[in-house]
């Protein structure tokens, strides 16, 4: 089993393992590297620039002769991140001064199932084991102090990029982990809203990562809480965290789904699939079916609900079938949220929120409204609701039932 950060096989040092020639080798150390090359134009190119721009961000923080942040006034708190679809505990509206909000999380590689079916799986890249990686959440003004950490038995590379953050590609140029190595990285939260971080470790693996899974949402609440267009407050009962997650699975000649043994084996083929732009699957949290049936997302009536969902690689159109979405935040939360809306739309390459308080018991499918997605990819989660029904908004006036010619 070779170690895609090593793909010569060669004793070689860590500053000569820079993400470029890395990724150049990567496609041959599966073995399908020649096929693949026949098949599509080489990556060189772009991996050689990719590398470069990773190398001039980091060295912009290593000449630097900036003065340290000053941290007086914030105080130390640590989050416990938790899997999707959960949120960590937090403040709605800040108590208190600026926080230095600590948080770990591991770029854990791992065989998951996708769609039990179909017996889709995919070697999954992910931060602490979930795809999406898990929900942070923090105040406008407070700094995330992350702690980076690659399992020493990885078969890659990883970094992170931050879209809330400002500088060093996000700090991708400043996190890149080797297996069995950590780091940490501090960035100031100045813009409110909800954002997507990312796995980016360069040229074409930075595509091949995120749509492993590893990707995830950072929110970044306003000191005083949400408020609607005219300045009211607007507070949630409950957080329902959905990453959208298309993959792109290679297939063998009869069209079913290959397995490999380890991370990273699947990469020239996966590149092939990528190439395609066509997701074999369009998923929730990162399964078929990982929030609907047993796994349906609860709620009751009178219940608000802020609904995350986060798309860091496609464009996505999220609608709540039976519901609606009473304000959302396409943009920022500087910018007043949109109200009543029918579906909203996530740029990819974002997170969005949108408030929604039941007002009717029973099943609500929340899916991308390109149904082919939705339905066919697996783009659905279900909220089942709790309540009384409610016959002024909805009422069967006469069930189904043949009528007389
Ligand atoms: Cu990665």
């Amino acid at each position: 089993m070779t170690k895609f950060i090593n793909p010569g096989l060669k004793k070689t040092s860590r500053r000569n393992v820079l993400r470029g020639s890395v990724l150049a080798g990567a496609a041959a150390v599966t073995g399908a590297g020649a096929m693949a090359s026949r098949r599509a134009p080489s990556l060189e190119g772009v991996n050689a620039t990719s590398a470069k721009l990773y190398k001039a961000a980091e060295q912009q923080t290593a000449d630097s002769t900036a003065k340290p942040a000053d941290l007086s006034g914030y105080t130390r708190v640590k989050q416990e991140l938790v899997a999707p679809p959960f949120a960590p505990d937090h403040e709605q509206v800040a108590t208190g001064g600026p926080k230095i909000i600590e948080i770990t999380m591991d770029t854990t590689e791992k065989l998951m199932v996708v769609d039990e079916d179909s017996g889709a799986s995919v070697w999954a890249l992910t931060y602490n084991g979930s795809v999406p990686g898990p929900l942070i959440i923090c105040h406008e003004g407070d700094m995330v102090e992350l702690t980076l950490r690659n399992p020493v038995d990885s078969m890659m590379e990883h970094n992170i990029d931050f879209h809330a953050s400002t500088g060093a590609l996000g700090g991708g140029g400043l996190t890149h982990v080797f297996p069995g190595e950590e780091t940490v990285l501090r960035w100031k939260a100045t813009k409110p809203g909800c954002f997507t971080y990312h796995c980016a470790p360069g040229g074409a693996m930075i595509p091949y990562h995120v749509t492993h899974g590893m990707n995830g949402a950072v929110m970044v609440l306003p000191r005083d809480g949400l408020k609607d267009k005219d300045g009211n407050p607007l507070r949630y009962d409950s957080i329902a965290y959905i990453g959208e997650q298309d993959y792109y699975l290679p297939m063998d000649e009869n069209g079913d789904y290959r397995s490999y043994e380890a991370a990273g084996d699947d990469y020239a083929d996966s590149l092939d699939a990528m190439r395609t732009l066509i997701p074999t699957h369009s998923v929730f949290n990162g399964a078929v079916g990982a929030l609907t049936g047993e796994n349906a997302l609860k709620g009751k009536v009178g219940e608000t609900v802020l609904m995350i969902h986060n798309q860091a690689n496609r464009d996505s159109r999220p609608h709540l079938i039976g519901g609606h979405g009473n304000f959302v935040w396409e943009s920022s939360f500087t910018d007043a949220p949109m109200q009543d809306m029918e579906t909203w739309f996530v740029r990819g390459g974002c997170a969005v929120a949108a408030m929604y308080t039941f007002e009717q018991p029973g099943v609500y499918a929340y899916v991308n409204h390109n149904l082919i997605e939705g339905v066919m990819l697996g783009a659905t989660a279900h909220f089942v609701v709790d309540g009384e029904w409610d016959n002024e908004l909805m009422e069967q006036v006469v069930a189904p039932r043949e009528f007389e010619a």
